[in-house]
C-alpha cells in the first residue's frame, strides 16, 4: 500500500473562536499551526482564511495570500486551498482565489446540502464576538450551495490552472454527481475523493457509512479510478481513521473538523491531532507520506507552479 497522506485542516469555518482556546484564527497563528502540523507529519494542509480582527470566516484574498505565502516560506507541505469558504459566502467569493493563486490543490464540494452548526449553541458559554452565536443560529437556514452550474464552473477552473481537486463527498448522491461530471468529460480520473462525514446535513460517521461510500465509489469509478481519504467532522475523526488506514485510504484530521483529541479532551493544536494520526498509521504498519510522496501519489503540478 502507498504511504498514508495525512491532511491537516487548520481552521475551517465550522468552529467559532469561543468553542476552544486552541483554534488558530489570527493570520500568524494559522501559519504557525500549519507549519507545526507539517512538522508533525501532515503532507497536505487544508487552508481557510479568517478575519484577523474577529476570527470570522473570510474569503479575503489578501489574508489568503499572507497565509499561503507564509506557510510556503517555512514548509514544503502541499497547500489545499478551500473553495468551500463558509456556507454564508457566495460561490463567486469562494472560488475567486483559485484564479488568483493557482494552488496545487483546492477543495471541490460535490453537491448542495444543509450544513447545520447549531449544536455548538447547546453549551452555555460566553461569546468573545457577537457574530459567533448569530452565525451558528443562522446555520439552520444555511444551504451550502454547490449546484451543477457551480460544479461545472469549478471543473473549468481546476482544469485551466492545473489544480488537483480534493473532491469532497458528504453523502452518496455527491458520488453520483461526480459520476455525472466524469460522464460529461468535465472531470478526469484518477480523482482524489475526500469522504467528508459527520456534517449535520450529510452522512453520519458510522463505520457502515464509510464502507457504503467506499463500495459505491468502487462501483462508480473502479477501485483504480480514484484515491480516497476520510475526513470526519466531530469525534468520528479517530473512529474512522483506522478503517481508512487499514483499507489503503488516506486521512484528514484537524481543528477545522474536530476540536477534540479524545472524548471530552480538547486538542491543544493541529500538530497534536496529526501526531495521533501518525501514531495510528505507524501502529498499523503503514508509512506516513512525505509532501513529495503526496505530490507523486496525487499527480500534483509542483509548488513552483503556484502563484503565491
Ligand atoms: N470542514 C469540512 C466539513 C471546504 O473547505 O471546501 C468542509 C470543508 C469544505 O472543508
Ligand atoms: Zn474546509
Amino acid at each position: 500500500m502507498e504511504p498514508v497522506i495525512i491532511t491537516a485542516a487548520i481552521t475551517g469555518a465550522i468552529a467559532v473562536p469561543s468553542v476552544t482556546p486552541y483554534l488558530p484564527w489570527k493570520t500568524e497563528d494559522i501559519i504557525d499551526s500549519a507549519v507545526g502540523a507539517a512538522e508533525a507529519g501532515a503532507s497536505i494542509v487544508h487552508i481557510h482564511a479568517r478575519n484577523p480582527m474577529d476570527g470570522s470566516p473570510s474569503a479575503d484574498p489578501e489574508v489568503f495570500g499572507q497565509i499561503m505565502s507564509g506557510i510556503k516560506e517555512r514548509a514544503y507541505v502541499v497547500i489545499c486551498m478551500t473553495t468551500g469558504g463558509s456556507p454564508a459566502m457566495t460561490v463567486q467569493e469562494r472560488t475567486a482565489n483559485v484564479t488568483r493563486f493557482e494552488p496545487e490543490m483546492c477543495s471541490f464540494n460535490l453537491g448542495s446540502m444543509n450544513f447545520g452548526l447549531q449544536q455548538a449553541l447547546k453549551k452555555e458559554r460566553k461569546w468573545q464576538f457577537e457574530w459567533e452565536p448569530k452565525y451558528l443560529e443562522a446555520s439552520k437556514d444555511f444551504v451550502f450551495k454547490n449546484t451543477f452550474h457551480d460544479l461545472e464552473h469549478l471543473c473549468g477552473l481546476v482544469r485551466k490552472y492545473g489544480v488537483k481537486p480534493e473532491l469532497e463527498a458528504y453523502d452518496v448522491g455527491h458520488l453520483y454527481n461526480l459520476a455525472y461530471l466524469v460522464r460529461e468529460g468535465l472531470m478526469t480520473p484518477p480523482m482524489h475523493i475526500q469522504f467528508v462525514m459527520g456534517v449535520l446535513g450529510g452522512i453520519g460517521t458510522m463505520p457502515e457509512d464509510l464502507i457504503f461510500l467506499k463500495r459505491k465509489a468502487d462501483t462508480l469509478f473502479g477501485a483504480e479510478g480514484y484515491t480516497w481519504s476520510v475526513c470526519a467532522a466531530s469525534s468520528g475523526q479517530f473512529n474512522l481513521a483506522p478503517i481508512s488506514i487499514q483499507m489503503g485510504g488516506h486521512v484528514r484530521v484537524g481543528l477545522e473538523d474536530n476540536i477534540y483529541l479524545r472524548k471530552g479532551v480538547l486538542a491543544e493544536s493541529n500538530a497534536q491531532l496529526v501526531e495521533k494520526a501518525v501514531a495510528m498509521v505507524t501502529d498499523m504498519g503503514r508509512q506516513v507520506a512525505t509532501p513529495a510522496d503526496a505530490r507523486r501519489i496525487l499527480g500534483l503540478k509542483g509548488i513552483d507552479q503556484v502563484k503565491y
